[in-house]
């Protein structure tokens, strides 16, 4: 049987997860706790790079998210989440790559108020939410009269933007002038795949606050 190992606090864990139940598989998951597990020796002969997720197939062990969302794709086609057309490729790929290049890295100062914690660099802050807008104003231009990117049903771009675009309404991110990305978040927050694998605010915010005062200087 398939096996993921990860992390419910990780969103780049959850990407994998919401592909597996959107494909209808079986699998076991293994959590890992972040808080040190990770550099633990089974952990890191299976990834030396100490992240998760990581997804076991018949003793194969696969890292990074993407290539993992990949792999599944092409082992089990049934059904397709990647477009066939060359523009509607492009665009589920063009979406997958902006999150994790342009919008993950410069959403970081967002954190603590999307959490709802205290702190943060106002500056760096309003810089994020700046960047955060062209990002959404990119992916709404992307948005046709189809309900997901470049297709009619839900594709791999849609559990890698879609784990953490509806984050930024919780930063004070205006979703006001891009109707169809809102519309879009509110359709993937209703699947029951991204209901299974949601984590509550208040326990992402407790385990953040947890790991902020492990890493305070004394
Ligand atoms: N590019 C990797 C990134 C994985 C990654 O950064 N995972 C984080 C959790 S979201 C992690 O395992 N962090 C623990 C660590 O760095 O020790 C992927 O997409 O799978």
């Amino acid at each position: 049987m398939l096996k993921l190992y990860h992390s419910p606090m990780s969103p780049n864990s959850r990407r994998v997860w919401i592909t597996l139940l959107e494909k209808g598989l079986e699998f076991e998951l293994v959590e890992v706790k972040l808080d040190g597990e990770q550099f633990q020796p089974d952990f890191l002969a299976i990834n030396p790079f100490h992240h998760v997720p990581v997804l076991e197939d018949e003793g194969f062990h696969l890292v990074e998210s993407i290539a993992i969302l990949d792999y599944l794709e092409a082992k089990y086609p049934t059904p397709a989440m990647l477009p066939k057309e060359a523009k509607d490729l492009a665009i589920a790929r063009m979406v997958q790559m902006v999150t994790v290049n342009e919008l993950l890295s410069a959403i970081m100062p967002l954190t603590p108020q999307i959490l709802g914690l205290p702190g943060g660099d106002p500056e760096k802050m309003e810089q994020a939410k700046q960047k955060a807008s062209t990002v959404l104003k990119f992916f709404d231009n992307l948005l046709d009269d189809r309900p997901y990117f470049g297709s009619e049903n839900i594709t791999l771009a849609e559990p890698v933007a879609g784990t953490l675009v509806p984050w930024l309404a919780k930063a004070d991110v205006s979703f006001s002038e891009f109707p169809k990305l809102s519309a879009w978040c509110d359709r993937l927050l209703k699947r029951p795949s991204w209901q299974a694998t949601e984590v509550p605010l208040e326990v992402l915010k407790a385990r953040m606050a947890a790991r902020m005062a492990q890493h305070k200087p004394s």
